[in-house]
């Protein structure tokens, strides 16, 4: 018999808030986004119990968006598993946790997803006194993992293919995978590179270990929403997209405001509401990318802060450079 889920039943009798998102956000007077339970760069709560990172910076740019007010949003940690369900039942407004756009997600979760906020690829964490150079040396390796990842899946193919042998040690959240390895538990960790580089600042001696140079797959993470609603798509999908647009055409935190009362140039004016109806066509404010840039700043400045320059990670543009910079960073046009 086919398994009708309750989450199906739920959709159908309308208990789940499928359509006006938008509406019920305003109403409750903030947005609950899913972030990871904390992965430095990405989504972490610090000692003064804010968030930050460049997940959280999608969600806060959305709440800039909605309320002109990037404190308006409830920060939801969420594991791994946990994610999509959250998503689903309506725990959550929209989900940007280090998740990757796959086939499957987009089509069998009832989900869409809204862009690309870091491409990523994975990849495999050693220690240095390992002596392993390669990761074709991982045959009959044991392996820290988080469950209910993509990072599963690819481990399974990239072994099979190549004809390895591996012992998975499953855990649900960052902190336990990097625990876990540190105790000896497994003899590398296996991640999105990004998430590899994050989880090293946390160990006792970050420089005893390294990631290898074989990435094994493409891992394209950005927000979520749930599917059947398209003003909220759009409103996510465009917040993402102003701040990428906000790179492209050099508008950044300090410059905002003046180039709000003077440029000349019509995309910067659309993008800021000077002119144009995109902030109407959204059901939004004319000021909605305004406020993002003004509370944010450009994805340049934000990447930066969070899992550039700025931060302890020091990871480079790379691919996330901009498309007119040799990256692949690209945002449809503000027209
Ligand atoms: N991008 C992959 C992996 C995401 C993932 O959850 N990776 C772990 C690797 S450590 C993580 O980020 N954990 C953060 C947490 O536990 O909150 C996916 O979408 O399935």
């Amino acid at each position: 018999m086919k398994k009708i889920s309750i989450l199906a039943l739920m959709m159908v009798f309308g208990v789940v808030a499928n359509a006006d998102t938008l509406e019920n956000v305003k109403k409750q007077g903030f947005m609950k986004c899913g972030v990871s339970t904390g992965l430095t760069g990405f989504a972490e709560m610090g000692a003064d119990k804010k968030w930050t990172g460049l997940d959280v910076d999608t969600c806060r740019a959305v709440a800039a968006a909605v309320f002109g007010d990037i404190n308006k949003v409830k920060i939801v940690p969420l594991t791994a598993k946990e994610r999509f369900t959250a998503l689903q039942s309506g725990e959550i407004d929209m989900l940007a946790r280090n998740t990757t756009w796959t086939q499957s997600r987009d089509t069998s979760l009832g989900v869409n997803f809204a862009g690309v906020n870091y491409y990523d690829g994975q990849g495999f964490l050693v220690s240095k006194k390992s002596g392993i150079k390669g990761a074709k040396e991982l045959d009959g390796a044991s392996v820290c993992i988080t469950a209910g990842t993509t990072t599963e899946m690819n481990l399974a193919d990239y072994f099979k293919t190549n004809n390895m042998k591996y012992k998975p040690i499953s855990y649900d959240t960052a902190d336990q995978v990097q625990k876990g390895f540190e105790a000896g538990r497994c003899d590398l960790i296996t991640s999105d590179a990004s998430q590899l580089y994050s989880l090293r600042t946390k160990m006792k001696d970050p420089s005893a270990y390294f990631v290898l140079p074989e990435i094994i797959s493409k891992e394209p993470l950005g927000p979520v929403v749930r599917q059947g609603d398209d003003v909220w798509f759009n409103i996510v999908k465009w917040s993402l997209n102003a701040l990428v647009t906000a790179e492209e055409f050099g508008v950044t935190q300090k410059n905002v405001d003046s180039l709000a009362k003077s440029s000349k140039n019509p995309e910067i004016r659309r993008l800021l509401g000077v002119e144009g109806k995109m902030g109407e066509n959204l059901k939004l404010d004319a000021k909605w990318a305004y406020n993002i840039i003004k509370q944010i700043g450009n994805y340049g400045e934000s990447f930066e802060r969070n899992v550039g320059k700025g931060s302890l990670l020091k990871i480079g543009r790379g691919v996330n450079a901009l498309w007119s910079k040799g990256g692949i960073l690209y945002s449809p046009p503000f027209r």
